[in-house]
């Protein structure tokens, strides 16, 4: 087990292998390859001898394309939710998991071989649900960052705009916003492929995000507040809604009142996409 290193990345899976395991075991780096895949050039792994021990480096897209050359197995599970968690009022959440392994080729028919039999296993879990917190509505652009490995976090982006299409970020005049002014808010996954956005659920507090906090408005659930429009859900990897700007009334002896945004965000394939919706 401690022959193999795997690293998630939301791009790139990489995985790195102890050379010189492989070396002893009668193999050369030409002979490992990902998910059986021995005569694809692209499943091989490169050598890398500036680090000690040397090692066979293999990198994995994250995406479910079938142009994808070394598929991987790609398992969408379901898991229960804890009890004091963001997504405490959902049944489930969903995870994407991605497992993989790197082998070297069979033996040659016959009844003995003098050569072992390498086979390293890997895998990634990433969960497809988020939270996207403190997008405070006095800076026009947030991007949620998150450095651990094995989430796609860092390719979700919340961004506010003053237009419908959404070209002009929203930038707050030093006196506010005018009460009802039109505020578009977007939900991208950038560089991610085979999962479209969609917000369950996107709501404002008036002071930073605390799961215990119960104060705030909710722009829509199921239902659309009426004073928001849910424009594009599920349909891409872009999810849009807009709200009219308004005040929380605990502000009332202050000339400004801030609004946080928070969005739930769940990544899924566009048919489960669409079955969500429907
Ligand atoms: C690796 O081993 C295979 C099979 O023995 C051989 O055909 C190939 O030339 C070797 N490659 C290198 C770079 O040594
Ligand atoms: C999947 O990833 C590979 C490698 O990064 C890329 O060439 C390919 O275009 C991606 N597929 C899609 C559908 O984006
Ligand atoms: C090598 O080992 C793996 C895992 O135990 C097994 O699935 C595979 O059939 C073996 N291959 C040969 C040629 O023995
Ligand atoms: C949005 O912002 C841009 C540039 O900041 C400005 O030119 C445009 O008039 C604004 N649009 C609206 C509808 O306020
Ligand atoms: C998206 O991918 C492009 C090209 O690979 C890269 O230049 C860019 O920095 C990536 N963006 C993010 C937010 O990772
Ligand atoms: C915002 O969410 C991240 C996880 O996505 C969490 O680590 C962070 O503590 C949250 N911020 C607040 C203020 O709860
Ligand atoms: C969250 O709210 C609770 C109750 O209002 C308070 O006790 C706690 O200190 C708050 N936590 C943060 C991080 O603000
Ligand atoms: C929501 O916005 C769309 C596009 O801007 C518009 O066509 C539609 O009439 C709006 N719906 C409501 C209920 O305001
Ligand atoms: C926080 C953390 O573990 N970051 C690691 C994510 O993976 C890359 C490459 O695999 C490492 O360089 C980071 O240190």
């Amino acid at each position: 087990n401690s022959d193999i290193t795997v690293g998630c990345g939301y791009t790139t899976i990489s995985v790195e292998v102890d050379l010189c395991t492989a070396q002893w075991a009668g193999f050369n780096e030409t002979q490992l390859a990902l998910n059986g895949a021995h005569n694809n050039p692209h499943c091989l792994g490169t050598v890398d001898t500036s680090v000690d021990p040397p090692v066979l480096r293999f990198q994995l897209p994250v995406n479910d394309s079938e142009d994808n050359p070394c598929r991987q197995s790609l398992q969408i599970v379901d898991e229960e939710t804890s009890p004091d968690g963001a997504f405490s009022d959902f049944l489930s959440i969903q995870s994407v998991l991605l497992t993989g392994f790197i082998d070297t080729p069979r033996a040659q028919q016959g009844l003995v071989s003098y050569s072992t039999n390498l086979t390293y296993e890997f895998s990634c879990r990433y969960p497809l649900q988020y939270l996207l917190n403190d997008t405070q509505i006095v800076s026009s652009v947030s991007v949620a960052k998150d450095e651990r490995n094995g989430t796609f976090i860092d390719s979700l982006k919340i961004a506010i705009f003053n237009d419908s299409d959404y070209a002009h970020p929203l930038v707050i005049p030093p006196t506010g916003l005018k009460l009802r002014t039109l505020v578009y808010v977007a939900v991208e996954a950038i560089n991610l492929t085979g999962f479209h956005v969609l917000m369950d659920h996107c709501f404002s507090t008036p002071s930073p995000f605390n799961i215990s906090n119960s104060e705030k408005h909710s722009f829509f659930t199921c239902e659309v507040n009426e004073r928001s429009n849910l424009t594009s859900n599920g349909e891409s990897k872009t999810a849009k809604f807009h709200f009219e700007a308004f005040r929380f009334l605990m502000g009332r002896d202050q000339t400004k009142s801030s609004l946080f945004v928070h969005c739930l965000v769940r990544l899924c394939e566009p048919t489960k996409c669409q079955e969500l919706l429907s």
